[in-house]
C-alpha cells in the first residue's frame, strides 16, 4: 500500500520537475512550512487574544497578536482578523456580519472572472443572498465602472463585493468604494489573488478607504492556506463576532503562526522585488504568447495572471490543460467572458507567474515558456513534440531548483 509519506515525496518530485503556472498557487518558504507543521496544531484557543475560552494560551496569544500587528503594518489597516480558515469562509463571514438571508448583493459574475463565493448559484452565497452580477464589457473585456454604478443605483444592494480570480487588469477599488458610498452599501474588496502585489505596492491598494477587505494568504502573498479579514475599526466587533462564535470554532494556530511568518517576510524589501518581478514576468509571458499568435482576454495583463482565449484553436481549455500536464506544465482550464462553452470544457486556460517567479525565473525564461505553451497547444496530439517539450521543461526546472 502506498503511504502518505511516499505520496508527499512524489508530489514534491512533481513540483520540482514541473512548471507551476496556476496563478493562485505559490511556494512557501521553509520558515512558513516549519510554523505550519509545528506543535501549534495541538492547541485549542476559541476566542481572541486575552479573551479565550481555554487555558494555556499565553504563547498562542502572542503569535496571533504578532500576525495582526504585521498585517496592520503591511496593509496600513485599522483592524485585522487572522482566524478565517480560508477565502470562501472569510467571505461568508463578512456576509454573515452585515447581511440577513435574502439581502441584495452586487458581485462579479464567475464566468467573467469572479468567484464562487461571490454569489454563484451553486454556492451558499448565491443560494442564500440575492446576488446580482456585473461582468466585463464585451468589447474591451474590462470592468466598466459606469455600468457597475448604474447596476448599483438600480438594485440598491446592501453590500458590493469587488475582486476577482480571473481578471488580468488593475481593479479600481476607489471607484467601487465611491459607488458603494453613493448607494449606501458596504464595500468588500476580495484581494485574494493580488494581496502580495498590493502589499508590495505594485497594484493600487484598497486601503485605507475600503470598508472591509478579505484575502487568502496563500496566493501572491506566499503564505500558508488561510485567510484574513481586514476592516475599518468601526466594523471590528461585527467582523470578529461573525468569525467567532458566528461561523467558526477554534482557530488553526499553526496556520496563524505561518501567516505571521509570511507577513514578516512580506515586510522585507526582497518581497517587493519579488512582486515586481511577478508582474514583469507576466507581461513578458503575455507578450511572447501574443507574438506566437494566441489571443489574450483584454489583450494582456497588469498583474500576475493571463487568460488565454483558445476559441479558434483546435485545442481548447480541457485538452490544453491535459496536453500541458503531459509536458509538466500545470495550468487550469477556465471560462472566458461570454464563453459559449461549459465550465467543464471552457474556451480558455488561466496561467500566472507567482510560482515560477518564486523559483527565480525572469524575462528570458518567460519567452521560452510562452513558446513551449504555444507549441504544445498547437500540436496537442503530437507525441514527439510533447516529448521534446517535456525534456525542455525538465532542463529548465533543473536550472531553477526548488529549495
Ligand atoms: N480557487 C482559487 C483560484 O484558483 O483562483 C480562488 O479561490
Amino acid at each position: 500500500m502506498i503511504k502518505v509519506a511516499e505520496l508527499i515525496k512524489k508530489e514534491k518530485n512533481r513540483l520540482q520537475r514541473g512548471l507551476e503556472l496556476i496563478p493562485s498557487e505559490n511556494y512557501v518558504s521553509k520558515d512558513v512550512l516549519k510554523a505550519l507543521g509545528s506543535i501549534l496544531t495541538n492547541k485549542y484557543s476559541e476566542g481572541y487574544p486575552k479573551k479565550r475560552y481555554y487555558g494555556g494560551n499565553e504563547f498562542i496569544d502572542q503569535i496571533e497578536e504578532l500576525a495582526i500587528e504585521r498585517a496592520k503594518k503591511l496593509f496600513n489597516v485599522e483592524h485585522v482578523n487572522v482566524q478565517p480558515y480560508s477565502g470562501s469562509p472569510a467571505n461568508l463571514e463578512v456576509y454573515y456580519a452585515f447581511l440577513n438571508i435574502g439581502d441584495k448583493v452586487v458581485g462579479m459574475n464567475l464566468a467573467h472572472g469572479g468567484h464562487l463565493s461571490h454569489g454563484h448559484s451553486v454556492s451558499f452565497s448565491g443560494k442564500n443572498y440575492d446576488f446580482v452580477h456585473y461582468g466585463v464589457n464585451q468589447e474591451t473585456e474590462l470592468l466598466d465602472y459606469d455600468e457597475i454604478r448604474k447596476l448599483a443605483l438600480r438594485e440598491k444592494p446592501k453590500l458590493i463585493i469587488s475582486g476577482a480570480t480571473a481578471y488580468s487588469r488593475i481593479i479600481d477599488f476607489e471607484k467601487f468604494q465611491n459607488i458603494a458610498e453613493e448607494v449606501g452599501a458596504i464595500h468588500v474588496a476580495d484581494i485574494s489573488h493580488i494581496a502580495g502585489l498590493i502589499a508590495a505596492g505594485v497594484h493600487p491598494s484598497p486601503f485605507p478607504f475600503t470598508d472591509v477587505v478579505t484575502t487568502t494568504t496563500h496566493k501572491t502573498l506566499k503564505g500558508p492556506r488561510g485567510a484574513m479579514i481586514m476592516c475599518k475599526e468601526k466594523y471590528a466587533q461585527q467582523i470578529d463576532r461573525a468569525v467567532f462564535p458566528g461561523m467558526q470554532g477554534g482557530p488553526h494556530n499553526h496556520t496563524i503562526a505561518a501567516i505571521a511568518v509570511c507577513l514578516g517576510e512580506a515586510l522585507r524589501p526582497e518581497f517587493k522585488a519579488y512582486a515586481k518581478q511577478v508582474v514583469k514576468n507576466a507581461k513578458a509571458l503575455a507578450n511572447e504568447l501574443k507574438k506566437q499568435g494566441l489571443r489574450l482576454v483584454s489583450g494582456g495583463t497588469d498583474n500576475h495572471l493571463i487568460l488565454i482565449d483558445l476559441t479558434g484553436e483546435e485545442c481548447v481549455g480541457k485538452e490544453a490543460e491535459a496536453a500541458l500536464d503531459e509536458v509538466n506544465i500545470t495550468v487550469n482550464k477556465n471560462m472566458i467572458p461570454f464563453d459559449k462553452r461549459t465550465p467543464f470544457n471552457p474556451s480558455g486556460i488561466r496561467i500566472g507567474t507567482p510560482a515560477i517567479t518564486a523559483r527565480g525565473m525572469k524575462e528570458p525564461e518567460m519567452k521560452v515558456i510562452g513558446q513551449m505553451i504555444t507549441r504544445v497547444v498547437r500540436n496537442y496530439k503530437d507525441k514527439m513534440i510533447k516529448d521534446e517539450v517535456r525534456q525542455q521543461v525538465l532542463e529548465l526546472c533543473k536550472k531553477f531548483p526548488l529549495h
